[in-house]
């Protein structure tokens, strides 16, 4: 079992004892249990064979660690399954919506025993919310918009759920070992899109397939034992649900039209379209087995889709580009971009320690960072706004500058910048005093309140944080949660207008659940001049992984490495980077970012 599976159950569990009424230090202990295991490196079901090591975990005792060996036993927990005997199961969806805590789902389950999306839906369209304390009717406006939030995206899932799926089924299939030749993820997951319906595998079977060969590729598959439910068996593909929720397809072909079909199904659609009619207009037909000549009498090309790229005078076209947006134009004018790749990164340039809210000390992190190979870091710990976060005043600001200086000597092989998530407030300035800010070798802004405001307030105060001599990075600009939170409300144009006229470089927060900006953004950021950095926001050394989900999104938003601050050797970074203002004391210690 891997610690995410862990976590999701502890999570669960905390969330379902929070809505039940239980004392807080109760259900904190579950929630925090589940985020220690996220986030460290360790692999918990290993540790558990030794009592003593996982209870030396943080926050782990000898209660959890038996909660802990429980769940690895029986992939579940007594508890959990209790709680949902009482609730139904559906009450957790009510908690994606926007604005709604736990404390509020036990509210309505207690006076309307609504325990889905669709009671709530109801019940505010009614106007039966808006008279119950700590609701109103601003807030039951706002929950029929979360509520068609959540429908539209419902179904779907983040593209690290989807990913570390994928990796499990694929896994699973190769198992087979000589009786496959290959076992390809296609459909959405490979254009790395940010949400993903369902998993689609190719598998081609070893030699000639015969249907029997097929039929006991099949039935190995089938006994994959997450599986909760099989959707279809046909003769070349069968379809299954599991236990996650996530639906799987896989298809049998041969080898003989590996890339036709792997152009078929990695779709998207729109590029399919594209393609058939493009091969049309050419003579031709286009389908998951093969180019053909338009009466289907001669096979053109089928084997790799580099081949039938080339039949319809087109350059390979990445994954990720398949979406129908110009595409196609540009590879027929030999413009496509030189996409960035995961290589490419030198430098990781948002990051969280013990300082604020993360789980490593600057050193953990650096060391971390080096064994990846990366030439620099910032370590950008939260401002004193975000409370929740543990956020840094200008005292323990300038406490932690003095840290990261002396972690950096004792580290070595790493340039470290100290650094800050500088909240942006309500008006638009930063929350930490501009001698602190000089002092600083990078400044990050972000926003984390008030995050609903009208659009032209929304842009005045991004705008006004840009203004500000002392931002550098934009960070996740938008605020938006996949699946769970809306971006904020701005005009977006103007804002990177404003990046390229200061210099200020926007952000690609690599985490998952943010992907901000998201691809579309990307491009128009490129398009209007202004300079991408990519960083993992990571809050635990676990995290530095994620970067992988920033460069896809930045592959979608068809950027290439000259694009990206972060892929610059050292010097060439800081040179891309807004100037410092001038300084005026004299008495400064502070140091230029220099390369030294
Ligand atoms: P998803 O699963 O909603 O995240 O998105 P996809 O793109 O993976 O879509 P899916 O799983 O329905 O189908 C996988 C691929 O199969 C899709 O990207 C293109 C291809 N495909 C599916 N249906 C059609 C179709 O009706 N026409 C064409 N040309 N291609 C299709
Ligand atoms: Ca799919
Ligand atoms: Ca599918
Ligand atoms: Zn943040």
């Amino acid at each position: 079992m891997e610690n995410r599976d862990i976590a999701r159950i502890l999570h669960e569990t905390a969330l379902l004892l929070e809505i039940d009424g239980a004392i807080i230090g109760r259900y904190r202990s579950y929630e925090k249990a589940a985020e220690l295991l996220s986030s460290i490196p360790e692999h918990v079901e290993e540790l558990a064979k030794d009592r003593a090591k996982l209870t030396s975990l943080p926050g782990i005792g000898e209660g959890m660690a038996g909660h802990i060996d429980e769940i690895l036993a029986t992939g579940d927990y007594s508890l959990r399954k209790k709680l949902l005997k009482k609730y139904p199961a559906t009450i957790l969806d009510i908690l994606s919506l926007q604005g709604i805590g736990p404390k509020k789902v036990a509210l309505l389950w207690k006076k309307f025993k609504a325990g889905s999306v669709e009671d709530v839906a109801k019940l505010a369209r009614e106007g039966k919310l808006r008279d119950i304390a700590g609701f109103g009717e601003k807030t039951e406006e706002n929950i029929l918009k979360a509520v068609e939030f959540f429908q539209r995206s419902s179904g779907r899932v983040r593209l690290d759920v989807a990913t570390n799926t994928a990796a499990e089924v694929a896994e699973y299939i190769r198992k087979l070992g000589g009786k496959i030749e290959s076992v390809t993820p296609a459909g959405s997951l490979r254009r790395g899109k940010e949400t993903i319906g369902d998993l689609d595998f190719l598998v081609i079977p070893a030699g000639r397939p015969t249907q029997k060969a097929i039929d006991a590729i099949f039935d190995h598959i089938l006994k994959f034992p997450p599986i909760q439910q099989v959707l279809a068996h046909g003769e070349n593909k069968i379809s299954f649900l599991l236990t996650n929720g996530m639906q799987v397809d896989v298809r049998a072909i041969a080898e003989e039209s590996h890339g036709a079909a792997l152009l078929y199904f990695t779709g998207s659609k729109e590029h399919n379209v594209a393609l058939r009619g493009r091969a049309n207009a050419m003579g031709y037909t286009l389908n998951e087995y093969a180019l053909s000549t338009l009466k289907g009498e001669r096979h053109v090309a089928s084997k790799t889709e580099a081949e039938i790229y080339a039949k319809l005078k087109l350059p390979y076209i990445e994954p990720e580009l398949r979406e129908n947006t110009g595409e196609i134009e540009a590879a027929e004018k030999g413009a496509l971009p030189k996409l960035i790749t995961l290589d490419d990164i030198r430098g990781d340039l948002q990051m969280h320690t013990t300082a604020s809210d993360g789980h490593n000390s600057i050193e953990e992190m650096a060391e971390a960072a080096r064994d990846l190979g990366y030439e620099y870091i910032a370590l950008t710990d939260h401002s004193k706004s975000v409370t929740v976060a543990n956020g840094l005043d200008e005292k323990r600001t300038l406490a932690q500058i003095k840290k990261i200086r002396e972690a950096e000597k004792r580290v070595g092989g790493i340039r470290l910048f100290a650094s800050s998530e500088v909240d942006i407030l309500k008006d638009g300035s930063l929350d930490l005093h501009d001698d602190v800010l000089a002092e600083l070798d990078i400044v990050l802004v972000s926003i984390h309140s008030y995050m609903n405001l009208e659009r032209a307030e929304m842009t005045d105060r991004i705008l006004a944080a840009i203004e500000n001599p002392y931002t550098q990075i934009l960070a996740h600009p938008t605020g938006r949660l996949i699946l769970k939170r809306e971006p904020y409300d701005y005009d977006i144009e103007k804002v990177l207008d404003a990046c390229r006229k200061h210099g200020v470089v926007v952000e690609c927060n690599a985490a998952p659940e943010r992907l901000d900006f998201r691809d579309a953004n990307l491009r128009l950021a490129k398009q209007r001049g202004v300079k991408v950095v990519i960083s993992t926001d990571a809050h635990s050394t676990a995290h530095f992984d994620l970067m992988k989900y920033g460069v896809q999104t930045a592959r979608r938003g068809w950027l290439e490495a000259h694009d990206v601050v972060n892929t610059f050797p050292l010097k060439k970074f800081l040179s891309a980077l807004r100037p410092k203002p001038a300084r005026s004391g004299e008495h400064s210690t502070a140091r230029k970012a220099t390369a030294r």
